[in-house]
């Protein structure tokens, strides 16, 4: 029986790392540090998960290695100014989120973030959308700090399942990033792979089913997908999705269906 969805936040709520990397270069500007991260520069470094490892990596990797406390020093200076961005800016959530959110709370489902985003992150990008009490939406909201390992760890994804106290097959995880999945499967969580931007060409196989977008009234898919029998991902036709998976995933290897990733 489904009864939790766990949505990852960058990328599968809503495209923010434009606004991230940004807002580390302003980081390095304001701290005297001469690296500037560049699209391309910065879809490599989304490799390394946690914005404190990525700022570590790259001042290794420029043979300007500072201390644990610096680079926390650094990565607050970023939170700060990604804060300014989002305010400013905004970042439009992804098609469906909201709706699937609503859907699933109403059909008595729980809800959780599990992200490797700072905590201070969610407010400017939660509260314009869901409210001041936006934070009671939700029954578990593991963040950055939360967990020593970042994914593709599955500490962040365990975590979420141990404050929500339901099995790992008892929830469905949203994600866009292969560490991602990875972090959610090593849970032992059935995953749906959000393709987004910023992590094109990620390697989402691992996935029990990967989709462009979770679909809206203003947003169908082109065609009915073939796992999930409808045009949108509906809080019922994912019930019916985890309910086909589960009976699979009981049958012996030998006979289960194998993975579909058609785009729909
Ligand atoms: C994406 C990340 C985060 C953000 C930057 O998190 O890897 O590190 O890029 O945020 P998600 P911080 O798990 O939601 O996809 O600088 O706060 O880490
Ligand atoms: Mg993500």
């Amino acid at each position: 029986m489904l009864e939790a969805l766990l949505f990852d936040v960058d990328g599968t709520v809503a495209e923010t790392e434009h606004l991230h990397r940004r807002a580390f270069n302003l980081a390095f500007e304001r701290h005297g540090i001469d690296i500037r991260w560049n699209e391309r520069e910065y879809r490599r470094l989304l490799r390394v998960h946690g914005g404190k490892e990525r700022i570590a990596r790259s001042l290794a990797e420029h043979e300007d290695p500072r201390s644990a406390e610096e680079v926390a020093e650094i990565h607050a200076t970023k939170t700060r100014f990604y804060e300014m961005l989002l305010e400013a800016e905004g970042a439009p959530w992804r098609p469906g989120v909201r709706r699937l959110m609503a859907e699933a709370q109403r059909a008595g489902m729980r809800l959780a973030l599990v992200t490797t985003t700072s905590q201070a992150n969610l407010e400017p990008l939660f509260g314009p959308v869901l409210g001041p009490g936006w934070r009671s939406r939700f029954d578990a909201i593991v963040t950055g700090e939360a967990t020593a390992r970042k994914k593709p760890s599955p500490d962040a994804y365990l975590e979420a399942l141990k404050r929500l106290r339901v099995a790992p097959s008892q929830a469905v995880a949203f994600e866009d990033s292969h560490a991602g999945v990875e972090s959610a499967r090593n849970a032992g969580i059935p995953v749906v792979a959000i393709r987004s931007h910023w992590l094109e060409g990620d390697d989402l196989s691992a996935a029990d089913l990967v989709l462009d977008h979770l679909g809206d009234s203003g947003a169908l898919w082109e065609q009915s997908h073939p796992q999930v029998r409808n045009r949108w991902l509906s809080a019922k036709a994912l019930t019916a999705w985890h309910a086909r998976h589960a009976a699979n995933e009981s049958q012996p290897a030998t006979s289960r269906v194998t993975r579909c990733t058609a785009r729909p």
